[in-house]
């Protein structure tokens, strides 16, 4: 079933009512936005579209602008330009060739949002390359929001995807040589992620996001990190901006970090003062281990303003916007 003939059959057997009564029983005014101006100012329409995402991956905003020239949507653009990096198998972090869980299974986690606030998103799903569109046909056809495991694998089978085998040999030979020692914490390289988080706005001026991952190398099996939690690894409000997170998920999920970055916007923060804030609550945290991880934020406002930020140097952000595709250094936090 359709989502959209679920919610209207849902409305006829009440559910529909039930919601409708609490709308109408609260104080419209707290809901309105804090800064009625962050949600009204909109993008100058000649510098749109644009794109951004997480780490170096030229390629992937490319392929996201070249279905934004072309008269496209933002959700098409995220989710085609996530497809570049899951089928590239030299990306270890993310789709065909990312690094397998401490027992050698390679394990997916995606998620996408569009311009209305409807989200899909996929856990722990094996066997599946493109984890990104797997998550967006349970935002468009099915009445839920997460598919987990092997619920999510035989929906995506019965949706037409080809299972395949997602351990390349680079991958396998990686994971023998981290069993010799096999430590028991995933060690998070900060240098040089390719989970792969992007947002657009098309030349309407309406934004959709979407992130894609292999997860933590070497992660205990079942662990599911913060990429395909709506709100974590990824929030988008077509009213106020979009935000995605890489590095440390745990770190990420504990203070709700791209929801939080939205929030901030929303209450008159830029992109680049709320991704600094959403990293200041984790380092500033007591007894927080920053030293030992990383996560960085990429954001985007209604404006067309883009900003970047993590706890550690070498995080950086692909943006794509005036013909310019290029890499940007985000600043960060930990200088000493
Ligand atoms: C996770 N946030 O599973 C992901 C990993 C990541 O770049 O972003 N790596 O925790």
């Amino acid at each position: 079933m359709k989502r959209r003939e679920f919610i209207k059959n849902a409305s006829l057997t009440g559910v529909g009512l039930a919601v409708g009564n609490s709308l109408v029983g609260c104080d419209e005014t707290k809901s309105k936005p804090i800064n009625e101006a962050n949600k009204t100012v909109i993008a100058d329409s000649k510098r749109l579209p644009l794109v951004i995402a997480t780490w170096h991956v030229k390629e992937a905003t490319a392929k996201a602008m070249e279905v934004l020239q072309a008269g496209g949507n933002a959700l098409d653009a995220v989710e085609q330009g996530c497809m570049v990096e899951e089928a590239n198998e030299k990306g270890q972090s993310v789709g065909k060739g990312g690094l397998p869980d401490r027992d050698g299974n390679v394990t997916l986690d995606a998620c996408i949002m569009d311009k209305h606030g409807n989200c899909g998103s996929v856990v722990y799903l094996q066997n599946i390359t493109h984890a990104v569109s797997v998550a967006r046909k349970v935002m468009e056809e099915t009445p839920h929001v997460m598919l987990a495991g092997e619920g999510a694998k035989q929906f995506a089978i019965s949706s037409g995807f080809e299972p395949e085998d997602l351990l390349t040999e680079a991958s396998k030979e990686a994971w023998e040589k981290w069993k010799v020692e096999a430590k028991y914490k995933p060690i998070i390289n900060i240098e040089n992620h390719d989970t792969i988080g992007m947002l657009a706005i098309d030349k309407n001026g309406d934004i959709s996001g979407a992130c894609t991952t292999s997860g933590l190398a070497y992660k205990m099996g079942g662990r599911v990190g913060d990429s395909p939690i709506i709100g974590s690894g990824l929030f988008v409000d077509n009213e106020i901006g979009a935000c995605v997170a890489t590095g440390l998920g745990e770190e990420v999920v504990k203070t709700v970090g791209s929801f939080l970055v939205v929030e901030l916007m929303r209450q008159g923060k830029s992109p680049q003062e709320a991704c600094e804030e959403a990293i200041n609550r984790i380092v500033t945290k007591p007894n927080s281990n920053f030293k030992d991880f990383q996560v960085g934020y990429i954001a985007v406002n209604k404006k067309g303003e883009t900003g970047s930020y993590s706890i550690h140097q070498w995080f950086s952000m692909t943006k794509f916007q005036d013909g310019v595709n290029e890499q940007i250094q985000s600043d960060y936090y930990n200088k000493s």
